[in-house]
């Protein structure tokens, strides 16, 4: 088993219904076993400002599934919550990033590992925190020097 980070992403049609049914569907999905969710954190979009904030979480996943069938499986859960592709850092209601796998670093034209630009985005980096605590990012650095630049965590986080 590899242990793997996705993180989820929503701002279209009922957000906190849109990541609690991904989180259920990277559940279900075979050879694999979820081990964490991640508290949802709001924030203004990055990109695009004529668009509705951001629902953000993290799943650990441990996975028996390759880096590539993983990223497959995981654009089949967007299509089935009815993400249609758009602009670029346009609405969603579901975005899955592979934002980890294990510790490798994969650079092909499909998946890029770790996730460009997750270092520098607090809406990937505090839910990290949260479900995986101080982890190396390859190549990165340390979850907790990233995470100096981002404001404090209740800023972001909702309560349930
Ligand atoms: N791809 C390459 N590497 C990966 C990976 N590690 N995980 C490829 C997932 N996909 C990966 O993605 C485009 C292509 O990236 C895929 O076909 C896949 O082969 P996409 O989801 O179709 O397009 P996108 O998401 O619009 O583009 P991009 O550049 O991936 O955007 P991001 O980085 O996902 O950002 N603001 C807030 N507050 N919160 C957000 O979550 N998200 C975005 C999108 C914009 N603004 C946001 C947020
Ligand atoms: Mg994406």
């Amino acid at each position: 088993m590899t242990r793997g980070h996705v993180g989820l992403g929503s701002n279209l049609e009922d957000t906190r219904r849109q990541i609690g049914r991904a989180f259920d569907a990277l559940a279900a999905l075979p050879g694999s076993v979820l081990v964490a969710r991640s508290s949802l954190y709001r924030s203004a979009p990055m990109g695009p400002a004529d668009q509705p904030d951001y629902l953000n979480a993290v799943a650990v996943l441990d996975t028996r599934l390759s880096p590539l069938t993983l990223l497959d499986a995981l654009q089949e859960i967007e299509r089935a919550q009815r993400r249609v592709r758009g602009r670029r850092w346009g609405p969603r209601t579901l975005d899955l990033d592979l934002l980890l796998y294990g510790n490798r670093q994969i650079d092909l034209p499909r998946l890029q590992v770790p996730h460009p630009g997750m270092h520098q985005r607090c809406f990937v980096l505090l839910p990290l925190w949260e479900v995986a605590g101080d982890i190396e990012i390859p190549d990165r650095g340390r979850v907790s020097t990233l995470l100096s630049c981002c404001g404090p965590p209740a800023a972001y986080r909702l309560d349930d």
